[in-house]
């Protein structure tokens, strides 16, 4: 029964104000609480792209603006939509890196850290009642690029080889590449060290070929220069 909720007495206030140079002054009404942004993806690395979901947008909506920063000052605009009669540009509107789509959702190619903070979309309807949500987007650093090591790059046939994965970052998830395909595990090969350590014992023919590993937290991921393994007989 959200929507037939008492309309409360400051969005009376900023009635016939839209447009006008008091628009900004009107920003604090309470407001339904309906309207809410999800970051998507979740989590971003710099140089990634990141999508200002804008959920439940009032479907009367007569203007919004999107503010880089917590409170909707002018100066911090970076994007608005006025409906036709003051249609400021089509839709979706793009300048730089932003794009801004009618449905309210705001687009940011490639991300830097610059991009991380509050963001604040303020939206007034057809009835000149606002709603001030934000979100925050925080750009992280890119996990950095692993190095694999080999104890030995060229190994007897029936011999062992250890391949280790140092990566600067704790706490990340390690994946196996061979012939820049997902490593196919065998009964000979061992992992250890939280994945970090892949051990082959006793090493075949089939073994030739290149080895990498993958680093990824959940947002990014780099994969190591390949090591290449060649195997002689005995
Ligand atoms: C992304 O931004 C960086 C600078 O932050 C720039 O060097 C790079 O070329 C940009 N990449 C693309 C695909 O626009
Ligand atoms: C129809 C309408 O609302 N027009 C307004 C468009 O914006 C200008 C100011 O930029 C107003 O003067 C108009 O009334």
């Amino acid at each position: 029964w959200g929507a037939e909720t008492m309309e409360s007495p400051s969005l009376h206030l900023c009635k016939g104000l839209l447009l006008t140079a008091s628009l900004l002054t009107c920003w604090n009404a309470p407001t339904t609480a309906e309207l809410t942004i999800e970051l998507v993806p979740p989590m971003v690395a710099e140089g990634g792209n990141s999508v200002l979901f804008v959920h439940k947008m009032p479907l009367n909506v007569q203007a919004f603006y999107w503010y880089k920063q917590k409170d909707p000052t002018k100066s911090y605009e970076v994007a608005r939509y006025l409906t036709p009669d003051n249609t400021t540009s089509k839709m979706p509107q793009q300048s730089g890196r932003k794009t801004v789509f009618y449905s309210g959702s705001l687009l940011i190619r490639n991300v830097t850290q610059a991009d991380s903070g509050f963001y604040t979309l303020l939206t007034f309807n057809t009835e000149m009642e606002s709603e001030l949500t934000h979100v925050y987007l925080e750009v992280h650093k890119p996990v950095a690029q692993p190095v694999l090591q080999a104890d030995d790059t060229t190994v007897k046939e029936g011999g062992s080889l250890t391949l280790t994965c140092f990566s600067e970052d704790p706490g990340l998830s390690i994946r196996w590449l061979f012939n820049h395909q997902s490593l196919y595990f065998n009964g000979r090969m061992t992992l250890s060290q939280k994945n970090s350590r892949l051990s082959l014992d006793p090493v075949r023919r089939e073994d030739v070929g290149e080895y990498q590993c993958e680093v990824s937290n959940g947002y990014s991921s780099k994969t190591s220069l390949p090591i290449q393994m060649s195997v002689t007989s005995e």
